[in-house]
């Protein structure tokens, strides 16, 4: 299934970002990968622009042509304000000015599980449930879901903002047996956003069909997403090499783990 003719990848250089340059391919005509960071050369059916998110002008021409945006790119840890501000703050204001002035249509926007991170582990939420950021980080993904919000009231672009967990090959710890998501079920979330027939501004978390979850998407079926792995088969495993958590640290009360006590 075709989901775009040219689709942008941001971030493409990252950890994701690596992953869904091989796995993207089949559902575009051509690929544009787009990084601050040095990529692999072009191959067929792929280009390849090197640009800060910060520079107006570099982002405005890496849009330029394009009809379909994934928005990995920016800073995906907690750290100072300025370095955050620049690359996810300055930087997706760029990216939608040039989706608006290119008139793209549909943007998928990798947000974060840290735009809630203070809700508790005790709590389920859902996809609207109001943001609780657990820092600068988080904070700038929430800005990045209401800033295109008003780039879909005002100009009719299209957003799927994904409040992804934790999306490596396998969980790293016991939290991230409840946030996980596989790389196989964020294809198909990607999928599932870029080819819905209507998506207006959507939020929808991202994780897997784990045992354990925190987050109801109960309000985001009009997307089609069906995850079909579990952080389940790693458990046995997690549970073997990491310490029980001291149910006093924050890390293991609040959603968003280690992040809401970083010093950047
Ligand atoms: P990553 O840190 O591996 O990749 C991010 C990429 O963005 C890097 O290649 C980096 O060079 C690029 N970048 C940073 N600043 C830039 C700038 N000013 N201009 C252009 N490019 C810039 O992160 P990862 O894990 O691949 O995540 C991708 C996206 O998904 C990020 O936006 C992250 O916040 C989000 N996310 C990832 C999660 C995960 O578990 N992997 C969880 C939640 C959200
Ligand atoms: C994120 O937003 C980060 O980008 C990623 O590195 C993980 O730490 C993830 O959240 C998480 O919460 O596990």
């Amino acid at each position: 299934m075709k989901v775009a003719n040219k689709l942008l990848l941001t971030g493409a250089a990252g950890g994701l970002g690596k992953v869904l340059r091989e796995t993207l391919k089949p559902y575009c005509d051509v690929i544009r990968l787009s990084d601050k960071a040095a990529m692999e050369p072009a191959k067929a059916g792929e280009e390849v622009i090197q640009a800060d998110l910060a520079n107006a002008a570099e982002v405005n021409a890496m849009v330029e042509g394009c009809d379909a945006i994934i928005h990995m790119g920016g800073i995906s840890v907690e750290a100072p304000f300025e370095a955050i501000m620049q690359a996810n703050i300055l930087g997706v204001y760029n990216l939608y000015e040039a989706a608006r002035k290119h008139g793209v249509k549909r943007v998928i926007f990798a947000s974060s599980n840290h735009v809630i991170g203070f809700y508790k582990q005790s709590e389920t939420i859902t996809v609207d449930s109001a943001p609780r950021p657990d820092g600068y980080y988080g904070l700038s993904k929430a800005y990045g879901e209401d800033l295109s919000r008003y780039y879909f009231d005002r100009y009719g672009i299209e957003t799927v903002c994904l409040r992804i967990g934790s999306s490596f090959p396998k969980p790293r710890d016991r939290r991230m047996l409840c946030t996980y998501l596989s790389y196989d079920d964020l294809l198909r979330l990607l999928v599932a956003s870029l080819s819905a027939p209507a998506v207006g501004h959507s939020i929808i978390y991202g994780v897997s069909d784990n045992p354990v979850t925190w987050w109801d998407n109960s309000g985001a079926r009009h997307i089609g997403y069906k995850p079909q792995d579990s952080s389940a088969v790693f458990r046995e495993e997690v549970y073997a090499n990491t310490a029980t958590p001291d149910p006093k640290d924050p890390a293991a009360i609040y959603q968003g783990g280690a992040f809401v006590k970083a010093n950047p």
